[in-house]
């Protein structure tokens, strides 16, 4: 997991100061760093871009950076969509330990920031986290002194040589930042919960699932836990809407119906958004996300065909018609450019996942992420290059 064998405190006996940062923007405008269409958005970016002035516009904490820091004794600094002049000011700090996340697609960004580190402040201890670690060779492509590849709470405990049996402490932050349609502020927020990491369902295209070495990493592991946690959220940020980020939040189903108990004993009902696979909502059934408070799902459709075990033997479109009877907002998403997808082949899907009838509907690439299965199939079979040869090019 750590690319040094230096695993030991950066400085003995001294407070370490750590800062931890998002890859800097600029972000969705044409430079050597990135695309105009690549907005920081998740709804504008994927769901909604071709509804024009009726899509729905939000931002997104890094919610990874606000988990590690919530978890360190060491001091630690967040910067969270910093300019690259926001980034300088801050590393001329002369932090000890210098973090930065990224996903494979900012890998220059992180590139710059990590060199520029390195040229004002060579002592400071670089430390790469996030999805673009899956690149294997990263050590090579960015300069760094330590590599995490996978959950970094653990990671850095373990590198500060802190306490690696103490309880997770969950962050209060909210979710969503800027929500707004047609240019009007939406009014009312919903607080991020981070109940655990990763799936155990290991799609074989699916970077999340591989990042976590295709376990689940629980931080509330119990249904009390949960109800908890949730209470001390809605205290403190005055909310009762909550994004579950959980990539199978139901799979966990003992957890799941101890919460359930919670809400019952305690006659409480909060309003979640989740994303689940297709089995386990058939497993649990649609009552049970009812009675949970959940009022928008996200569900992997990915194709006609049964190509994914999560989607083999479920009837979609009755589960999406009973969660919809039920006023739950549900968000269809597939997979285009599949391996037997041909021109003819490739509208079977987007008719199919058109007929489903949810409210919303993605379609993503299929692309080989470093880190995945996928990635290694097509690499074996000299369907890809490696790593290496593909640091994001200049646009012309
Ligand atoms: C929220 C999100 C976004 C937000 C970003 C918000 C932000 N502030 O960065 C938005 C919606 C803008 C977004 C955009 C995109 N995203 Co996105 N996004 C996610 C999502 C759904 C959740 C990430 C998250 O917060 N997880 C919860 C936290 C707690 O976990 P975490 O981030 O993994 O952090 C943990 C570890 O990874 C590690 N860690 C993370 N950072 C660091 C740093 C250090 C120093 C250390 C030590 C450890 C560490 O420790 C954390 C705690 O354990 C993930 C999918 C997923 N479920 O994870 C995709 C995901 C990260 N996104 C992805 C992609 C591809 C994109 C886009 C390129 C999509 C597109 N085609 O346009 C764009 C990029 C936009 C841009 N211009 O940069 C991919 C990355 C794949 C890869 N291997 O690189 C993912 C994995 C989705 C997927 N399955 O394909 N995204
Ligand atoms: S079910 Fe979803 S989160 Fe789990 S491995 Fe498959 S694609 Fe990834």
């Amino acid at each position: 997991m750590i690319a040094s064998t230096r695993v030991v405190a950066v400085k003995q006996g001294d407070v370490v100061k750590v800062l931890l940062s998002s890859v800097f923007g600029p972000y969705g405008v044409d430079d050597e760093y990135g695309r105009r269409l690549n907005v920081m958005e998740l709804f504008h970016n994927q769901v909604t871009r071709e509804q024009g002035l009726f899509s729905l516009r939000m931002n997104h904490p890094s919610f990874g950076l606000y988990l590690i820091a919530e978890n360190l004794q060491a001091p630690t600094a967040v910067l969270d969509f910093p300019s690259f002049d926001r980034f300088k000011r801050e590393v001329g700090k002369c932090y000890d330990i210098i973090g930065i996340s990224f996903i494979v697609a900012n890998l220059a960004k992180a590139k710059a920031m990590a060199e520029y580190v390195r040229k004002v402040s060579p002592k400071t201890k670089i430390v790469l986290g996030g999805h673009g670690t899956g690149l294997s060779n990263v050590q090579e492509l960015i300069p760094c002194d330590f590599v995490c590849k996978g959950e970094g709470v653990a990671f850095f405990r373990a590198l500060l040589e802190e306490d690696l049996s103490k309880p997770i402490k969950h962050p209060a932050i909210i979710s969503t930042l800027n929500r707004k349609i047609m240019g009007v502020p939406l009014t009312g927020t919903a607080a991020v919960l981070i109940p655990g990491l990763g799936c155990v369902n290991a799609c074989r295209f699916c970077a999340t699932s591989h990042h976590f070495q295709k376990k689940y990493m629980g931080f509330l592991n119990t249904g009390k836990e949960l109800f908890d946690t949730l209470t001390i959220l809605e205290r403190k940020l005055k909310v009762n809407e909550f994004f579950v980020m959980d990539e199978n939040f139901l799979k966990n189903r003992i957890r799941a119906e101890e919460f359930m108990q919670e809400l019952i004993e305690h006659n409480k009902y909060f309003f979640m958004g989740v994303f689940s696979s297709a089995e386990t909502v058939q497993a649990v059934g649609v009552e049970f996300l009812v009675k949970l408070g959940i009022d928008f799902i996200w569900i992997g459709v990915e194709s006609k065909r049964d190509i994914y075990t999560k989607t083999k033997g479920v009837d979609l479109k009755a589960i999406i018609a009973e969660l919809r009877s039920y006023g739950i907002q549900v968000l269809g998403s597939g997979i285009l450019f599949l391996e037997h997808h041909t021109k003819e082949t490739i509208f079977e899907d987007i008719e199919y996942l058109i007929d489903l009838e949810t409210d919303f509907v993605q379609f993503m690439e299929l692309g080989p992420l470093p880190g995945t299965a996928l990635y290694e199939d097509y690499l074996n079979a000299g369907k890809c290059k490696r790593s290496s040869n593909h640091i994001v090019e200049k646009p012309n």
